[in-house]
């Protein structure tokens, strides 16, 4: 692969540091013209946020927040808050459908993208029937259509959002199909920032070579992680328009929090006893605050002080703080078995955004959700089976990891399948006893569906994909 030097202009801008969003439209499509697409894709490239401009619009939101004093700290992270600075962003990605439709059949090198995530359902756990290349996974129907691209739209409002969706239809209209569109909204007031199980996201993401300035505790990546082309993946055999460009995971992840909520009072007995409990699930309490500094009591100025919530290892062989099983320690486990040169490699630049209402007090009420709710999970990397395959797969669903943890620490007790939604026997969740078996009966999260997508570079949309 021939290299240009690297700049933050010729990246899309949600792969580098995530489109500022208080909102956002995702909007799957079917190219059903091939060379009118192209030529509308002319059009639509000057609407396209780069990296350059995504850096420069959250620092323009920090300081407009600065100056009038919201803390910049409050729902920081993956999802920047614009508060009052009318912002948007447009990214565009394609499947591997999408690309070879477009007539770039040359393969990216990535056999799980190649195949699409619904080759990948029964892999990854996701609920369903049958076996093989007959599993049936019980993902919404949207999803089990073939999808050939998605068109990401954020911004500060719904206003905002949908006159610059409309505009990004306009220029494409006749070429493509819209599939459908989903929404995604940051929660309200003191859930900012927090997904709907009212924890806070988005603390913790690594920052990536020659990119980011590092936090505490923050871990950087190289750039051939996040970017085709660049670091160590120059070395590997890409076509030439995958430089720059990144593969980005959707999942449309539903959670019963009514249900998750009434499960962890049940058991613990106590509001207090749950919220340890629902913390050691995460491994951080719900303002953020890390169990392996703040192992028996939330502390929110510890969430909130990026300086600090982040900068913690866990102790090998020891959950006394923080479990193994631990949503954060099975996704990073710094500092157990895994050499740090290697966990860096399996590291994932996460995007998601929560979806659906608010609980309603019936639904506090019954313990049962009748509104659908969740996130819709984002995640770029240039090794699906290194990156969010294996996070999923390998160390989520797996009884086992962390490798050497006695005694067996079960699922992820958050997003760990079992593809027949069969019981699943934890350890660690009991602060006074860590070998005390939870047999959880439910599921609180599940898939209900998603595609592997490439988000390409600016010069290969403009030079290979669209056409004058
Ligand atoms: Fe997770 N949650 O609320 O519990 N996640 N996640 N995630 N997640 C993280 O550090 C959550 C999901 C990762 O560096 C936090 O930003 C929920 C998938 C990784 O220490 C919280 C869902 C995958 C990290 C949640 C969900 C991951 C991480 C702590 C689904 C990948 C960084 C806040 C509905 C396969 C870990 C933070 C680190 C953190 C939650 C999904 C991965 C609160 C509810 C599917 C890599």
């Amino acid at each position: 692969m021939s290299v240009t030097p690297f700049s933050l202009a010729n990246v899309q801008g949600d792969v580098l540091f995530g489109l500022p969003k208080q909102t956002e439209k995702f909007m799957f499509f079917r190219i059903d013209e091939v060379d009118g697409f192209r030529t509308n894709l002319t059009n639509l490239i000057p609407l396209i946020t780069t990296a350059e401009q995504t850096k420069g619009n959250i620092s323009e939101i920090r300081q407009t927040k600065a100056r009038i004093g919201i803390s910049t700290l409050e729902g920081d992270g993956e999802t920047v808050h614009p508060a009052v600075v009318t912002v948007s962003g447009v990214n565009i990605a394609f499947s591997a459908k999408g690309l070879s439709k477009i007539g770039l059949t040359e393969t990216i090198g990535d056999s799980l993208f190649q195949s699409g995530q619904r080759a990948d359902a029964e892999g990854l756990g996701d609920e369903g029937t049958g076996t093989g290349s007959s599993y049936q996974p019980k993902w919404d129907a949207d999803f089990l259509q073939e999808i050939h691209g998605v068109a990401l739209i954020t911004g500060d409002s719904h206003e905002t959002v949908d006159e610059k969706l409309k505009s990004v239809k306009d220029l494409l209209s006749g070429s493509i199909k819209e599939l459908h569109t989903i929404t995604g909204d940051v929660r309200p007031d003191d859930q900012k920032g927090h997904e709907h199980f009212g924890y806070k996201d988005g603390i913790s993401n690594p920052a990536v070579d020659g990119v980011d300035s590092l936090k505490p505790g923050q871990a950087t990546i190289d750039q051939g992680t996040a970017l085709f082309g660049r670091g160590a993946d120059s070395s590997k055999s890409r076509p030439a328009w995958a430089l720059d460009g990144s593969l980005m995971v959707f999942r449309k992840l539903s959670q019963q929090v009514p249900e998750f909520d009434k499960f962890l009072l049940d058991t613990a007995g106590s509001q207090a006893g749950a919220d340890l409990m629902g913390a050691r699930f995460v491994g951080r309490w719900k303002s953020g605050a890390p169990l392996m500094i703040s192992p028996s009591a939330d502390d929110a100025v510890l969430g909130a002080d990026a300086e600090r919530n982040n900068d913690f290892r866990f102790v090998r062989n020891d959950q006394s703080k923080c479990p193994f099983h631990a949503h954060i320690r099975k996704m990073v486990p710094r500092g157990d078995s895994l050499p740090d040169e290697e966990l860096k490699k399996h590291m994932i630049l996460r995007r998601g955004i929560p979806f659906g209402p608010e609980v309603s007090e019936a639904e506090k009420t019954s313990g049962t959700t009748s509104s659908e709710r969740g996130l819709l999970f984002v995640c770029y990397q240039t090794n699906l089976a290194d990156g969010f395959k294996l996070l999923q797969q390998g160390w989520a669903n797996n009884v086992a990891f962390p490798p050497g943890s006695s005694p067996t620490p079960g699922q992820d007790p958050l997003i760990g399948q079992t593809k027949d939604e069969s019981p699943r026997i934890i350890t660690g969740a009991f602060a006074n006893d860590t070998s005390k078996p939870l047999t959880l009966l439910q599921h609180w999260v599940d898939s209900k569906g998603g595609e592997y997508f490439f988000t390409p570079s600016i010069p290969t949309l403009k030079n290979v994909i669209a056409k004058a």
